[in-house]
């Protein structure tokens, strides 16, 4: 008999990780922006990449955009050509950090002029999503100063209350809001939504269709970020997540490759707070991969994430409450660990084929020829990327 049970099997099938469209374009750091063959060079390009990584897993079935870097002439159309490769359009992210007006601010600016610019940035997107059917505005915002002294750091909240009250009533009955916060960078010594705590206090002032975004790469060594899931969770606050990995910084590496076990903590709590295939809770992916192939690089993210998810199912709640019950501390850490230690990927492997998919879906890709084709394909022209 499989290690997992037939409910684990059925929150595994319930599972769903909206892909990023910006993880299959070209990215890599100030340094250096190395191009990978095959890279898209359209949004329909990303689009079909993405159900390359679903149709080996049935994990992806959706595709966040990035406007403007994935504009288009016709959404509606767009959205025929995603659903045509089994695949739907996804959370809409909006974009003002390109752009040289927004160098002091976008929606913190202290000119009016720049922060209408920025809000009717926002309510395009909004009309986007009407088009694409998204649900989900994501709202990262790349603001802040560098000095101490630079900035009126409590004006700037004010005007970012004012913007976002506005772009909050321009949505639609069944869209939301999502507020992403980031510790540092661009900005070094102030960032207008830097924490939990801040997105929070700006998206309870809106109201119930504007939630918070947490970001995996987005916060300070050490911290205890399961922590945060619970309290969001408990708060009916937890949105989305942007899952990612990272040693230093916001380094957008693979989720589960620097640190599974913390991926597997923060699933934990995601289960343990009902946000587990709950559709008030979107698992995305905030990747970008600057050195191996991106189709690949996204399917091992979504297996990571599926592997975690199995590990985190089979604690025994029932041993777990009975040993933090009794204040027994080794026993709790113990029936904690023994979940986290379980090797699921050969009972996965099995569970996929029962289901009609590839035992081994990195292996499948590989196999299917795909990659060879676009390599082929797709020469000349631009390559889209992170910040093209
Ligand atoms: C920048 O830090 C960032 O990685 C944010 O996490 C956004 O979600 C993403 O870019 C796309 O705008
Ligand atoms: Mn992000
Ligand atoms: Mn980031």
């Amino acid at each position: 008999m499989s290690i997992l049970t037939s409910d684990i099997q059925a929150a595994l099938a319930g599972q769903s990780i909206e892909l990023p469209s910006w993880a299959f374009g070209n990215s890599g750091t100030r340094f250096k922006v190395f191009a990978t063959e095959g890279t898209p060079r359209t949004p329909q390009e990303k689009i079909a990449d993405a159900a390359e990584v679903n149709r080996v897993t049935a994990l992806a079935p959706s595709v966040a955009l990035h406007i403007p870097w994935d504009k288009v002439d016709d959404y509606a159309a767009l959205r025929r050509y995603a659903e045509d490769l089994g695949v739907s359009l996804g959370t809409i992210n909006s974009n003002t950090f390109q752009d040289d007006d927004y160098k002091f601010g976008a929606l913190t600016h202290a000119d009016d002029r720049i922060r209408r610019k920025a809000i009717d940035h926002h309510i395009e997107c909004i009309d986007i999503m009407g088009a694409t059917g998204s649900r989900d505005l994501k709202i990262w915002l790349a603001e802040g100063s560098n000095y101490p002294g630079q900035a009126d750091m409590r004006a700037r909240q004010d005007r970012l209350h004012e913007s976002l009250t506005e772009i909050y009533a321009a949505l639609g009955d069944d869209q939301r809001l999502v507020l992403e916060y980031k510790f540092f960078e661009p900005s070094f010594y102030h960032t207008d939504v830097p924490d939990w705590g801040t997105s929070y206090v700006q998206v309870a002032a809106l109201g119930d269709k504007a939630l918070v975004c947490l970001d995996t790469g987005h916060h300070a060594p050490g911290t205890n970020i399961e922590f945060i899931v619970m309290q969001l969770l408990r708060l009916g606050k937890l949105g989305s997540f942007d899952f990612n990995s990272r040693f230093y910084a916001d380094d957008d590496l693979i989720v589960g490759a620097a640190d599974p076990f913390q991926l597997f903590r923060i699933i934990f709590e995601v289960i343990r707070g009902g946000g587990l295939n709950n559709p008030d809770v979107a698992f995305m992916l905030d990747q970008c991969h600057n050195i191996e192939k991106k189709i690949p690089g996204q399917i091992r993210s979504v297996l990571n994430v599926q592997e975690m998810t199995a590990r985190a199912l089979l604690v025994d709640g029932a041993a777990l409450a009975a040993a933090q019950a009794a204040n027994d501390v080794l026993a709790a850490n113990a029936v904690f660990m023994d979940a986290f230690s379980t090797d699921v990927r050969p009972a996965l492997a099995e569970w996929r084929e029962s289901r009609g998919l590839p035992a081994d879906p990195m292996a499948a890709f590989a196999a299917s020829g795909y990659q060879e084709k676009i390599e082929a394909e797709r020469v000349g022209g631009t390559q889209a990327g992170w910040g093209a």
